[in-house]
């Protein structure tokens, strides 16, 4: 049996969560020693444990049949690809959100993007950056930094930085302003833009769809309720991405029914205060653990 190899980033932001999501899609893994390979115990799935620059790297060469990491990675890495190899994303997913910004010292005269024509940008992501800002005709230099881009400016490397923003914290210890969101990046799961073998394509297709069970299943809630028997389609029309509720009647209470439905969209306060103003009581909010289509 072919094994599929999946490359998660050994630890940084995006660790945890890559485990997690697949570990929630039912696999299980035996560590080795080293702690950067492990092997998959009731699929042929195993785990490679790298920094997540080297992730889009392992796919494009065939080490890896899958990964996960950060939108902004596996497109610099296609964007700086002479040879316009790309990666597949399969599904984004729900964690490591960011934005590629443009950032300025807070005393500089830049007022648009436009106004960084033949400027220096310092960036981690220099093809990425180029690529956008040439698209609307701005055609700056750019730097590269693999790390601390933010401190660029006050050293008088370049004019502007394009980094990573999520808090903003960063630019404003470093008396940056961010002006201008260039790319908004999430972790996602890439596979190869090559075709695999049948039997490997079964399994990845098998575990996307587990995949998307536990993509919808974390924001869907199961709702039950108790609701007025002519307020039934108004409370219908209140529940969140809710698909034909069921409906079951309550012992001794002919006026009022059981309403069930599993509600495919976050669940919020509003949502449930709407309810009971439009009649509904004992209303009840459960999570989904699994969910297949
Ligand atoms: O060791 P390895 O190379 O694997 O890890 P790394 O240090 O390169 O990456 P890591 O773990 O920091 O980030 C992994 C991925 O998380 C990135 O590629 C992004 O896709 C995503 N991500 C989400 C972020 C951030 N949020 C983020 N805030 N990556 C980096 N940052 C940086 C940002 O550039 C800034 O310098 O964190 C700093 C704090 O941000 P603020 O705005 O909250 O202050
Ligand atoms: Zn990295």
């Amino acid at each position: 049996m072919k094994r599929i190899r999946v490359a998660i980033q050994k630890s940084g932001r995006l660790s945890d969560k890559s485990l997690d999501l697949l570990q929630r899609c039912g696999l299980r893994f035996a560590r080795s020693k080293d702690k950067l390979y492990w092997y998959g115990k009731d699929f042929p799935i195993d785990l490679l444990l790298v920094r997540d620059d080297d992730i889009p790297r392992l796919l494009l060469d065939g080490v890896c049949d899958l990964g996960i990491v950060g939108q902004n990675i596996a497109e610099e890495v296609m964007q700086d690809d002479t040879d316009n190899n790309s990666l597949d994303e399969l599904r984004a997913l729900p964690f490591g959100g960011c934005r590629l910004s443009l950032a300025v010292p807070e005393n500089s005269s830049f007022e648009s993007a436009a106004d960084l024509d033949g400027c220096r940008i310092a960036t981690s992501y220099p093809a990425l950056t180029k690529s956008i800002l040439s698209k609307r005709g701005i055609n700056a230099e750019t730097v590269k930094f693999s790390g601390s881009v933010e401190i660029a400016p006050g050293l008088g490397t370049a004019d502007a930085i394009s980094d990573l923003v999520s808090t903003g914290t960063t630019l404003r210890a470093n008396h940056l302003v961010e002006f201008e969101v260039l790319f908004q990046s999430t972790a996602a799961l890439y596979g190869r833009s090559v075709s695999l073998s049948d039997e490997k394509q079964v399994m990845i297709n098998r575990l996307l769809s587990r995949l998307d069970g536990v993509l919808l299943a974390a924001e869907s809630k199961y709702v039950m309720l108790h609701a007025p028997r002519d307020s039934v389609d108004e409370i219908t029309r209140l529940l969140p991405g809710a698909e034909n509720p069921s409906l079951m009647n309550l012992e001794g209470d002919s006026e009022r029914v059981a309403m069930h439905a599993v509600c495919r969209e976050t669940v919020f306060w509003e949502h449930l205060e709407a309810l009971k103003a439009a009649g509904a009581s004992a209303i009840l909010v459960l999570p989904v653990e699994k969910m297949l289509g």
